[in-house]
């Protein structure tokens, strides 16, 4: 409703500012153009979500984006032209203006230069340089994923209008001086429960564009559960046909799976984003729906009634069968043929109903088969209970601040993603009155979601253990993109901003601001984010 509201507002605005220039006396105009387009200033240099390592203003360089403006590429190589093409098929809409993507700039016409070669190492793979004078803006990295960022700053640079989906009339100007950024962590992710909830291709791909904003790098699927089976596997079938059939979603909702050509089609979606996507099949628990197409995966080979219920810890693969071992290596083997990033996430959470002898050992052999399909082995902190998890990351989710088995493996090398439940978790309510999530860990207002240091939050687990953090979204309660978008938003750039930005530039004040500030872009995304009493709404 704000939304439609809102662009309504701006297109009559964009429509009656010519009009009133004609017809008005010259006064009038005068008074009204600046009131009816300068509805939001040019965003400071440090304005930007999550906060870049260094910035340079300076006040006397200006840059005006106009009608001629052009984007240049770094001249062969295809990577940075469809960066160029991506940010202006970003800046169109609002703008109106042709923005060709070019390898070379003509003189003397404003340019978005995308280039790389920047030669500056501590930039790393995903840094960039982006300098503002008057006449240009020039993102300098060492790979396109620095260019890929680059100009999402840029974006967050301009006016708020330039997420208009529709032209508005104004001066579209980015604030001069120079910023130097890259990350702090490599691993910035977000979760998907797939699951409890299916939710479509469009509104995953939907979900990918809105983190990539923030600089989030991978989106977890989390594929299977309990309740449902959401990945096409060609040697067990009924899995999909089966688990993914009417009435698997809590509740009895769906149906829904993820056919491979589906599934393929959001990994390159998301690669043109440079979010890696990381599908996860939950085991040895969490496997009823599983169980559900094929009793043969049980331990007295009955077929258990399908749930639709949110109970967890219930389910268990059967750890001495080789059938177990024999579907295992099936499904990771496809997973792995479908899936170019380098993680498989195997599950290993909550296996209440598998002995915990039984547990070592299946991960003893699992997490192996996940190397022979080379692929890196990604599992929840569960699985460091296994001496093979020394070559795994292992995804932190517990509330507490000590753990001696995550501590323990990461003296022998275990590298760690961290999500605490009660500061990561995106389906815990914010407060008692939110209508949707769970509040079994916590609630999390944006403060607490803003206010840990992933290196210090638990005994053991330092900077150099850490891989990075992500944002789990479990969808028990959440059906609909609206609902993803207002549990993940604004909490989930608290989250990136916690994995890209040096620890250094963690401060509430200035992060509450520029999220304040960041309002108003969602309102015109048409994304439904939670407008937390915390934030001065800009
Ligand atoms: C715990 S956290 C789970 C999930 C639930 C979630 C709900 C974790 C690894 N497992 O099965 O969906 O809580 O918040």
């Amino acid at each position: 409703m704000a939304k439609s509201a809102l662009s309504r507002l701006l297109t009559a605005a964009a429509v009656s500012l010519p009009l009133l220039a004609a017809q008005a006396a010259p006064a009038a105009a005068a008074q009204a153009a600046p009131k009816a387009a300068a509805s939001s200033a040019t965003p400071a240099l440090s304005s930007v979500l999550p906060a870049p390592v260094q910035v340079s203003p300076d006040a006397g360089a200006t840059f005006r984006l106009g009608p001629l403006t052009v984007i240049r590429t770094q001249p062969g190589s295809p990577a940075a032209r469809a960066v160029g093409e991506q940010l202006a098929r970003d800046l169109r809409p609002a703008t109106g203006y042709a923005l060709p993507v070019l390898p070379v700039a003509p003189r003397r016409l404003p340019s978005i230069s995308l280039l790389l070669g920047a030669g500056e190492s501590r930039l790393g793979s995903e840094g960039y340089r982006l300098d503002v004078t008057r006449q240009a803006v020039t993102i300098r990295a060492n790979n396109p994923a620095g260019l890929f960022a680059g100009a999402q700053t840029l974006r967050q640079l301009l006016p708020v209008e330039i997420d208009s989906p529709t032209v508005v009339r104004r001066s579209w100007t980015v604030s001069g001086g120079s910023i130097l950024d890259y990350p702090r962590f490599a691993y910035r992710g977000a979760m998907l429960d797939e699951a409890r909830h299916f939710h479509t291709p469009d509104e995953i791909k939907a979900y990918v564009d809105e983190i990539s904003r923030f600089k989030v790098k991978h989106l977890h699927l989390h594929l299977s559960d309990d309740q449902g089976w959401r990945i096409q596997i060609d040697s067990w079938p009924k899995l999909t046909a089966v688990s993914g059939g009417a009435g698997t979603g809590v509740d009895g909702e769906g149906p829904g799976f993820l056919t491979k050509a589906q599934y393929k089609d959001i990994v390159a979606y998301a690669a043109k984003r440079y979010v890696t996507i990381v599908p996860e099949i939950d085991m040895p628990g969490h496997v009823n729906a599983a169980q559900v197409a094929y009793p043969e995966l049980t331990c007295d080979g009955v077929a258990p009634p399908p749930r639709t219920d949110t109970e967890v810890g219930y389910s268990s693969l059967c750890i001495g069968s080789e059938t177990t071992y024999r579907f295992v290596e099936d499904v990771i083997r496809e997973l792995a043929a479908m899936t170019p990033g380098p993680y498989i996430h195997i599950g290993g959470d909550e296996a209440h109903a598998t002995p915990e002898a039984d547990y070592v050992a299946f991960q003893q052999r699992v997490l192996p088969l996940v190397a022979k399909y080379g692929k890196t082995a990604y599992g929840w902190n569960e699985i460091t209970k296994a001496p093979a998890s020394n070559k795994a990351v292992a995804q932190f989710w517990d509330t507490a601040t000590t753990n001696p088995t995550v501590a323990a493996a990461v003296t022998r090398g275990t590298k760690v993603v961290m999500s605490p439940a009660n500061k990561a978790y995106l389906d815990m309510k914010y407060d008692p009155s939110t209508p949707l999530g769970l509040d079994w860990a916590a609630y999390i207002e944006v403060a607490d979601a803003y206010g840990w240091d992933p290196a210090t939050r638990v005994t053991g687990v330092g900077e150099n253990a850490i891989l990075g953090v992500e944002a789990p979204l479990w969808s028990e309660t959440l059906r609909s993109l609206d609902d993803i978008e207002f549990m993940a938003f604004p909490r989930l750039p608290a989250i990136a901003e916690l994995g890209w930005s040096p620890a250094s530039t963690h401060d509430w004040t200035s992060f509450s601001a520029r999220l304040g500030a960041y309002g108003p872009r969602w309102t015109l995304q048409g994304v439904n984010f939670y407008p937390s009493p915390q934030i001065n709404w800009g």
